[in-house]
């Protein structure tokens, strides 16, 4: 690898050729404030940085100042990065943007979160110098996300993670000068936009301007209703993400988070997990009967069979290529077999109307709260997930409830729909999902156990992967995609007919659920994103069972109200078709 030597701030450097600045400065343990650039290169995307100009540092024998996200690094460089014109120069900077900037950080939903707010204090900005017009734009939201753009800095992050990493599209900027402004087409509601609901804009944005649609003053006013009984049920990504917010940063904080529920007053603390490991059991079903179909020369069977756990992934192929309906999984998400079996099952065996069973989620994303809403998922207008709340929304109520979240005792969940194997605890990192259904479907396939649990060629945080598996002579192609981008390259090959593969896992966020829409933030830190996937990999490693089939209670449930996998009750309740 060629290198490069530089000097920043007297301090000597050494880094590869092509790197920016920001990140040579980072690695001398300079952190250069900056609001709009983000470094998305380990994820393989590319940041189109230099719109706040905060970045600003003096380069010797350079008149103007450097704008340090667009500046490479070259031999011999002598660098200044806090110098009294550099200061000067982003002070200046940072006041025209507040100039322009509404004044409510203690009511912001970003406050303590706000990238523009913790760059003011760190510059010691104490007056807004400039005064005069400001935009005002109406809010506007749709089931998952609140865009207020008075709030817009025009950083343009969340172009990047709708264009880039997405591949949706629907957000750029529009107008030149003042009225800049990042938009809808035709700034049409982004309810009615393509929008697939994934909230990765809401993930990278630095301000106010996106954030997720809250709800949990609906938790609470559940919670203190006395003629409902409130469960809930927490995603496999949550136990890694919420830690963070009280020093347990890429952390599984799974026991806090159980006693944190329970004080918050739920009345019965479940797992998503459960649910995932019922999800394999289904979707395992489904995979080796289309397998078995097409071993058998049945040529209409649609292969390959991809998950579709991931309501973003969901939404993105209704909207975009409706042509692979059928290749879809039936299994409804374990979000919403969990609902199904808390509605139709849990509440009967506590004897309640299941209107009277508030059924709660925690998710890491904010598509998981228009999944909820789906009208196919109620029953007589009554949701089989009532509310849906991100990690960021849980953070928030445990500060709310004054817990002291570093001192609470560790807990378990309760039964039954809290016990999960690691096959289930898996399903939150990219390529989790697809190795959780080979435990399950090597064994029912083939009637022999597994001598090796771990599938590592199956994990990692390359874009695209692919695996065969062998199947005692039956080799089983998997491809993976995690970033909705990304998964265009294996769509594309489904959409023409030329895909290698049996079964393909699409996971819309960078590193899966991990790295979700409402997770605590990550900006494309690749290091935390595989803290976090670790962290699920270790839990996994240590469950006493780690194959869904294997789950007793999984056992149960069939035994004593399903059948089995893929039956009659179980395409009634735990199915569904994907058509928009
Ligand atoms: Fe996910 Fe899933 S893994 S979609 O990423 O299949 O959100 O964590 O809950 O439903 O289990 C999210 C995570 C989550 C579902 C499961
Ligand atoms: Fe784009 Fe996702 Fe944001 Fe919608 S939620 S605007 S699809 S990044």
């Amino acid at each position: 690898m060629e290198t490069i030597k530089l000097t920043i701030d007297n301090k000597q450097v050494e880094v590869a050729k092509g790197t920016n600045l920001v990140e040579a400065a980072a690695s001398a343990g300079i952190r250069i404030p900056t609001l709009c650039y983000m470094n998305l290169h380990d994820l393989g995307y590319e940041n189109k940085p230099g719109a706040c100009r905060i970045c600003v540092v003096e380069v010797e024998g350079r008149k103007n100042l450097a704008p340090a996200c667009k500046t490479v690094c070259t031999e011999g460089m002598v660098v200044r990065t806090h110098t009294p014109r550099v200061v000067n120069a982003r002070r200046t900077v940072m006041e025209l943007i507040l100039s322009n900037h509404p004044n409510d950080c203690l009511t912001c939903t970003k406050n303590g979160h706000c990238e523009l707010q913790r760059t003011a204090q760190d510059l010691g900005i104490r007056e807004i110098k400039y005064r005069g017009e400001t935009t005002k734009y109406q809010k506007d939201m749709s089931v998952s996300i609140v865009r207020d753009m008075d709030k817009c800095i025009m950083c343009r992050r969340c172009e990047t993670a709708c264009n880039e990493i997405q591949s949706v599209g629907v957000l750029s900027a529009v107008n030149r000068g003042f009225p800049a402004v990042v938009s809808t087409a035709f700034n049409d509601p982004i309810q009615t936009t393509n929008c697939i609901n994934c909230g990765q804009c809401v993930a990278v944005c630095p301000t106010g301007a996106l954030s997720e649609n809250s709800n949990i003053a609906d938790v609470l006013r559940a919670i203190a209703d006395p003629s409902k009984t409130v469960v809930v049920q927490t995603a496999p990504a949550v136990r890694v993400g919420l830690g963070q917010d009280f020093g347990f940063s890429g952390r599984s904080v799974t026991g806090k988070m159980v006693t944190a529920l329970r004080r918050l007053g739920f009345d019965y603390v479940f797992d998503t997990d459960f649910a995932a490991d019922l999800t394999i059991m289904e979707e395992g079903t489904e995979l080796l009967g289309r397998l078995n179909a097409a071993i058998g020369g049945d040529k209409g069977v649609k292969l390959p069979l991809m998950t579709s756990c991931c309501p973003g992934w969901v939404s993105f192929m209704e909207k975009h290529f409706p042509e692979l309906a059928d290749n879809l999984s039936t299994a409804k998400s374990p979000q919403q077999m969990f609902g199904a079996i808390a509605k139709n099952y849990f509440a009967q065996k506590l004897g309640i109307d299941r209107k009277d069973l508030v059924v709660v989620s925690v998710m890491p994303c904010v598509a998981k709260k228009a999944e909820a809403a789906r009208p196919e998922f109620s029953r007589d207008g009554d949701p089989d997930v009532n509310i849906s709340i991100t990690t960021r929304e849980l953070a928030h109520m445990i500060r709310f409830a004054n817990m002291d979240f570093a001192l609470l005792e560790e807990d378990d969940f309760d039964r039954p729909l809290g016990e999960s194997t690691g096959a289930g605890v898996i399903f939150g990192a990219t390529g989790g999902v697809i190795e959780a259904a080979v435990r399950t479907a090597y064994e029912v396939q083939t009637k022999k156990p597994l001598d090796r649990i771990d599938f590592t060629e199956l994990r990692g945080m390359e874009g695209v992967r692919s695996a065969t598996v062998d199947f005692d002579g039956t080799p089983v192609r998997i491809g993976i995609a995690h970033g909705l981008a990304n998964a265009r390259q294996l769509i594309r090959e489904v959409v023409n007919g030329t895909s290698p593969y049996h079964a393909i896992e699409i996971m819309a966020c960078p590193g899966g659920c991990i790295g979700g829409g409402g997770q605590p933030y990550h900006r494309g830190d690749i290091r935390l994103l595989q803290e976090r996937t670790e962290s699920l990999y270790a839990e996994d490693a240590h469950k006493p069972l780690r194959k869904s089939h294997e789950n007793p209670y999984i056992q149960s449930l069939y035994r004593d109200f399903l059948g089995e996998p893929c039956g009659h009750l179980s395409h009634e309740l735990l199915h569904t078709r994907y058509y928009n």
